[in-house]
């Protein structure tokens, strides 16, 4: 598991054996933080590489696919978002999508791993300045708990987390689901990444049922990210009349690298074995 020294090369395993991958230039920082181990590596060919507990969050070239089909298809199915809740998403790549929107009043990120925000902000910069907008608030806690106590109200949710399995497990819990729904507002949307579709179809399709449950609506998509076990699933879960098969093209932030709101329809992938499993045929 991991790094080794022979190759040169950081490995992350998946169940049954499947591996991703980078050749490693430099091993820059390692911690143990006070929830998970932290590393971060120069690789070869893809810049800078965040790992929490053995699994690649992020690596810098190309990590925009991630963060912009996280974050703009919800805040443009959304009529007018001013308030926009984070969960997790240490490293800011998030917050910076989020805040090129400028219907954006406040977003709100909570992060447990305060060790995860310092360490990006210090050494990837993918915030690119967010944390420092003035919209932005950072809370440094438990977003199950948050979530749980919270007075406000939120047009948009999007939970950028670790895997649906180990810490944050919870995050992909009916019950949490049920505190998400409560806390949006009429209209408001609400999406997660819900991992590997080859590899934790289970965790997806059980995430899925979960979600039925809850919100009036759900969708699913997926798309290749460079550093994780592609395709890699999302679930989206509405309240009240919204059609995320809809966006509004015209309030798209300019410049986007990978999501192309003009065809968002060719968003909705799915290998069809997994499409008849999610629909229970
Ligand atoms: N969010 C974590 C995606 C899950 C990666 N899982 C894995 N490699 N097993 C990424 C944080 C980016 N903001």
């Amino acid at each position: 598991m991991g790094y080794s020294e022979r190759e040169r090369a950081f490995i992350e395993w998946y169940p049954r054996g499947y591996g991703v991958g980078f050749k490693v230039k430099e091993r820059l920082f390692e911690t143990q933080t006070k929830y998970q181990r932290l590393e971060l590596y120069e690789t070869e060919g893809f810049g800078k590489m965040l790992v929490l507990d053995g699994t690649i969050q992020l690596v810098e070239i190309g990590e925009e696919s991630y963060h912009e089909v996280l974050v703009h298809p919800v805040m443009l199915a959304h009529p007018n978002p001013k308030r926009v809740l984070i969960i997790g998403g240490g490293d800011g790549g998030t917050l910076r999508e989020v805040l090129r929107h400028e219907s954006v009043e406040k977003a709100t990120m909570v992060e447990i791993d305060e060790m995860v925000v310092e360490v990006s902000r210090i050494y990837l910069g993918i915030d690119r300045g967010a944390f420092d907008d003035p919209r932005a608030e950072l809370i440094i806690g438990d977003g199950v708990e948050y979530l749980k106590e919270t007075e406000e109200r939120f047009d948009v949710i999007i939970v950028d987390s670790t895997d649906p399995v180990g810490p944050a497990k919870l995050l992909f819990s009916e019950e949490f689901y049920r505190s998400a729904y409560e806390k949006l507002n009429e209209k408001g949307l609400y999406i997660t990444q819900a991992g590997s579709v080859y590899l934790f179809t289970n965790e997806l399709i059980d995430a899925y049922k979960a979600m039925k449950k809850v919100f009036d609506r759900v969708y699913y998509f997926s798309f290749p990210v460079i550093g994780y076990a592609s395709p890699w699933s999302f679930l989206v879960g509405v309240k009240g009349d919204v059609d995320f098969r809809k966006v509004d093209v015209s309030r798209a932030p300019g410049e986007l690298y990978y999501y192309d709101p003009e065809r968002h329809e060719t968003l909705f992938q799915m290998p069809r074995y997994v499409r008849k499993l999610l629909e229970g045929q």
